[in-house]
């Protein structure tokens, strides 16, 4: 595949060049709460960009898996209506960490671009930022004046989103021809059809804060990105990124389970199988790298995308789920390159499905009440009111452009400005949940911090108790020269055991004393990279800036959480021996007494399943194996598959591996020595969070002792209950519901016999009325039905008033044979006459009606009544 080759040969090249060959890093950013999905290269290197994290290279080459919607930069609505616009995007960069800059940066360019991609140089031309005339003078070297054009600020200078590293960019173009327009220049080419940019170079020199400040970055930066699936259209000459192999070979699987063919001219069809082949892309790689489509955040985004791609498909006439259908072909074509597609590939294909068919579901329903809307909107001045309109595609999932459509035929418009207000209103609410974390102005102050006094040095994997000097105190915030007895506050040391919460394991707590002065530590974070902060309160004397302390961390406690985070690492490793390699991990807690750990998965775990994670969990306890720490370099990390990494985790130069028999993990956390310290283990509870998201809550050592002890009082408390020994509760239950089915039954015919005799008895109270059989009688049973039944056994042409009351209350049930009915006597018409008697109501038919009142003393007279009507009917 020529895609293929042009990515090997791209990083290749960089690679004799010095540059180190970096994984792409999963589509999910970890941490970064400013990025819903990986939208470029340099993503994944951001902290080395700022300075505030180092690898064993100045020079890298990746070829990244980019998802480009939601976000700075979106592009989800034009997707499939243009010949160049996608959602999923491979970005082929080369990246300097401080080390080269623009000039080297633009040598390789213009190298690769001849060379690599074997693009015809008269056709190339390149853009700067308006002011960067040392761009400009570089360019010269390769292009002609004419062909080198500044541009401004919205073209020119790149960022990664509203924070983070930035700076002026400089863009490789490639004159696609008159065809394409007759703008004689990009500056120009307004839709930029004619002059294609593929190759972006940005100089990254800043780094932008939330109040739009921007510092420049400890050293200038390259960073680099070509869109391959662009690169590959341009050196095959097509019109368009989907005529590209990549693309091009979903198109034809769409081909294949529609029958019709694609012609990428004709307007009504084509975006459908463009849509089709992009958003399959996007919603494969983000389900399998352990994103579940749900109603927040970018499992929302996902449902976005799916939903677009299943209307485009009914376009088709897809009605049925069909996503999983293209995947073996996306896998075919990329699983080489992007191994993890093909080993989530079974969850890949079962989250779609299940969430097609969902979206199918939701279709119909939405349609079917956008029908009621319609049937009462003609009412209503002849219009579908923004809020319905809203609803529709909020809660139901109906896009506006079907509502309106819908609308148009029914002759109905739809209130678009309420819509949009409301669909504004309710972007900002999403918007608003993601950015509560980035405090700009902590941020400074503990950067500042680390500036003047360096890293913390945390001993806390091997002591626990430090000495060391208070360098830092504040209070709500506020930097302040000491902390009074009573005073809650923050303090920061050179040194400490602390383990500051990281990675879902909490902090440490334990105390801080300088002589007699007390500090109580409640809890220990890392708010800004490798900065320690102890917050708590001061219980006794008081804490002053530069006091020589000595920090001692809670032991008991530390040792509890540590057993509890190694239980977290075999949890999840025998997670994935019972349920499947697809299994990842979607967050953890860590804490003393219990551990939380969030996964994906698709359905609930079943009895058998627990019960077997947690045999493998207690077998390895029992085996009591040596829990061993050690350090590797990122790189070689990477390459160890066996290894568990998480999503894009910021690792630094050496990552450290928690090495536990068959389960290993790249992590931070402080474990036990030996697994037969976590004791006993023991799954609490299981269940969903969202959909496709499970999460699991188990306790260890003491704490699944007292659940094990929790249940033996139950069964002991019942077994007292029963009168009987725990040992022998079963047999003793067992022989309880034997004997209460026997009784049961007995009761039944004896109940039965019983009913008979007093039927017998009743059918002595019969009264013939000129000819006609009626029976009425005060019972004592709530089942008047069944006793109805009983008598019409025995006799089969009868006029029937049964009554049963209490003291303020009276029920009345009347039956009329068929024969009677046939000759016009009504049970509802006698129960008519009768309850206005014992002040009731009711009704029902002519064979059979009942009704209550509230004057039993009265139910004679009522029985006067029925005679008289039955007399006054014959008569
Ligand atoms: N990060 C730059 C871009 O995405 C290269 O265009």
């Amino acid at each position: 595949m020529i895609s293929s080759q042009i990515r090997q040969k791209f990083l290749n090249y960089f690679k004799k060049n010095g540059h180190t060959i970096v994984p792409s890093s999963p589509v999910i950013p970890h941490d970064d709460p400013t990025l819903l999905f990986i939208n470029a290269g340099m993503n994944q290197f951001k902290d080395v960009f700022l300075g505030k994290s180092v690898r064993a290279y100045k020079r890298a080459t990746s070829s990244q898996k980019c998802i480009r919607v939601g976000g700075k930069h979106n592009d989800l609505e034009n997707v499939g209506h243009t010949s160049r616009h996608l959602t999923f995007f491979e970005m082929l960069g080369n990246f300097s960490f401080g080390d080269y800059f623009k000039k080297e940066a633009i040598a390789f360019a213009w190298e690769v671009t001849l060379n690599v991609f074997d693009y015809n140089p008269d056709h190339l031309w390149a853009t700067v930022f308006y002011e960067d005339e040392e761009a400009f003078a570089l360019w010269k070297q390769y292009l002609p004046e004419k062909r080198i054009v500044r541009m401004g600020e919205k073209d020119n200078f790149w960022a990664m989103g509203d924070t983070g590293p930035c700076g002026p960019c400089s863009e490789l173009l490639y004159d696609r021809g008159t065809s394409y327009g007759d703008a004689r220049s990009p500056s120009e080419d307004i839709r930029g059809e004619r002059y294609l940019e593929f190759w972006n170079l940005v100089f990254m020199q800043f780094n932008r804060d939330v109040a739009g400040k921007m510092d420049p970055l400890p050293k200038p930066c390259v960073d680099t990105g070509a869109g391959l699936e662009r690169v590959v259209s341009l050196k095959i000459g097509v019109e368009s990124l989907f005529e590209t192999d990549l693309l091009r070979e979903l198109i034809a699987e769409v081909e294949g389970l529609t029958g019709i063919l694609y012609n990428p001219h004709e307007k009504e069809k084509a975006p459908a199988f463009r849509v089709i082949a992009d958003h399959l892309r996007s919603l494969a790689f983000a389900i399998g790298d352990g994103v579940q489509p749900s109603n927040i955040d970018r499992g929302y985004v996902l449902r976005k995308i799916l939903r677009r791609a299943v209307r485009y498909g009914k376009m088709l006439g897809l009605e049925k789920p069909f996503l999983a259908k293209i995947l073996p072909r996306l896998i075919a074509i990329m699983g080489n390159d992007f191994p993890e597609i093909k080993t989530s590939s079974e969850r890949i294909a079962e989250t779609l499905t299940l969430e097609e068919e969902s979206f199918f579901r939701t279709l119909k329903r939405g349609g079917n009440i956008l029908q009621q809307i319609i049937a009462s909107s003609h009412k209503h001045a002849g219009q579908i009111s923004g809020e319905d309109a809203f609803k529709l595609k909020d809660t139901y999932g109906l896009p506006l452009e079907e509502v309106m459509l819908l609308a148009k035929d029914a002759h109905l418009t739809v209130d678009i400005q309420t819509f949009e207000v409301l669909e504004k209103e309710a972007k900002e609410r999403s918007r608003a949940s993601r950015s509560k974390d980035v405090n700009a102005h902590e941020e400074n102050q503990y950067a500042a911090f680390l500036e003047e006094h360096g890293p913390t040095q945390f001993v806390g994997y091997h002591e626990q108790v430090a000495d060391s000097l208070v360098l830092g105190l504040l209070k709500e915030g506020s930097p302040v020269e000491a902390l009074y007895e009573g005073e809650e506050g923050t303090l920061l040391v050179q040194k400490t055991p602390f383990y500051a919460e990281k990675g879902g394991q909490v902090g440490d707590q334990g105390t801080i004393t300088s002589q007699e002065n007390v500090f109580s530590v409640l809890d220990a974070q890392a708010p800004y990279p490798d900065v320690v902060t102890h917050h708590g309160r001061v219980r006794s004397g008081e804490i002053r800036l530069g006091d020589a302390v000595t920090l001692t961390i809670d032991t008991k406690r530390r040792k509890a959480i540590a057993a509890n985070h190694t239980a977290t690492h075999l949890l999840h490793w025998a997670l994935q021996r019972v349920l499947g390699a697809h299994i990842r991990q979607a967050g953890s807690i860590v804490e003393s007494n219990r551990l939380r750990f969030d996964f994906s998965h698709h359905k609930p775990l079943s009895e058998d399943d627990i019960l077997q994670i947690e045999a493998l969990v207690n077998e390895k306890i029992r085996e009591n194996k040596q829990v061993e720490v050690y350090e590797l370099s990122f790189e070689e990390a990477q390459k160890r598959k066996e290894i568990k990494q998480f999503f894009g985790e910021k690792y630094g130069n050496k990552v450290r591996v928690i090495d536990i028999d068959s389960s290993k993990e790249l992590c931070g956390g402080t474990h036990a020595s030996f697994t037969g310290e976590i004791g006993y283990f023991r799954i609490a509870k299981e269940a969903s969070i969202s959909s496709g998201v499970r999460r699991i809550e188990a306790v260890t050592g003491k704490d699944a002792e007292a659940l094990v002890v929790e249940g033996e009082k139950l069964i002991a408390s019942l077994a007292q209950l029963l009168k009987t020994s725990s040992h022998h509760l079963f047999e003793k239950t067992e022989k309880l519901v034997e004997e209460y089915k026997a009784q049961e039954k007995t009761l039944s015919a004896f109940h039965k016999q019983n009913l008979a005799a007093e039927v017998e008895k009743l059918l002595n109270r019969l009264e013939m009325i000129h000819g006609l059989p009626l029976l009425m009688a005060k019972v004592d049973a709530k089942e008047l039905r069944e006793y109805a039944e009983a008598i019409f056994e025995k006799k089969s042409s009868l006029i029937l008033v049964l009554a049963e009351a209490s003291s303020d209350k009276c029920a009345l049930f009347v039956r009329v044979s068929p024969d009677l009915v046939q000759k016009g006597f009504s049970a509802n018409e006698l129960i008519k006459q009768l309850l206005p008697v014992v002040g009731g109501k009711g009704g029902g038919k002519s064979d059979s009606a009942q009704g209550g009142g509230m004057s039993p003393q009265n139910l004679e007279s009522a029985f006067e009544k029925a005679r008289e009507w039955v007399k006054g009917r014959v008569g």
